[in-house]
């Protein structure tokens, strides 16, 4: 028998002249994902992100890709990470820390996640600046930054070795599902208490 603090759900709506996003986030899924930001590539990572996270997505993202990848990519982000800490709401009686190795065949990255409030990205992933269809490769740091500033999370990914840049961006996006999903979830011994000495983990103090 399960209980449930609150419906963990948020929509996020965000329009600028670059992006225009839809998100809508249930952090109690199954790992369903609907998701449109007309980089098919980049629908694949945020496929992976729902499914091993097991948070339900449905995103939608028009964005300026005539001009290049950076705004959609960066935007879907933020957009996401601001859904997810809403839907977190007081975070009582979440687990809070998390890490998860992650292998893809040659490859092996660690992502450690603290749902602390404070934003925070630190990557250690050298991707040669390579295009993956239309994607410069650099810009995966950017979604990375903007996820852990909106979601106010502490989050450190480090690439340990890799050869195959498609292994190396896609092990990244699942050991933060991994870590994510054990982060997020519930503690059955702790379900009243934020955990926190300081009593709350909205970074506002
Ligand atoms: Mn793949």
């Amino acid at each position: 028998m399960t209980k449930k603090i609150h419906e963990r759900v948020s929509t996020v709506y965000r329009n600028t002249n670059e992006t225009q996003i839809k998100v809508n986030v249930n952090l109690d899924g199954t790992g369903k994902s609907s998701i449109t930001t007309g980089l098919p590539f980049f629908d694949h990572m945020l496929q992976q992100l729902s499914k091993h996270s097991l948070i339900d997505i449905n995103l939608k993202c028009n964005g300026d890709l005539e001009i290049d990848s950076h705004h959609t990519v960066e935007d879907v982000g933020w957009a996401l990470g601001k859904a997810i800490n809403e839907a977190l709401g007081n975070k009582k009686g979440i687990k809070r820390f998390s890490f998860s190795y992650l292998p893809m065949d040659e490859c092996l990255t660690r992502c450690c996640i603290d749902i602390s409030g404070r934003p925070w990205l630190v990557w250690n992933v050298f991707l040669p600046n390579i295009k993956i269809k239309e994607i410069e490769t650099e810009i995966f740091k950017e979604f990375f930054q903007s996820f852990s500033q909106s979601a106010a999370f502490t989050i450190h990914i480090e690439n340990i070795y890799g050869q195959n840049t498609h292994h190396i961006i896609e092990s990244c996006f699942k050991s933060m599902a991994i870590s994510l999903r054990n982060a997020i979830n519930l503690d059955f011994r702790n379900l009243d208490s934020v955990p926190s000495t300081k009593g709350t983990l909205t970074g506002n103090k």
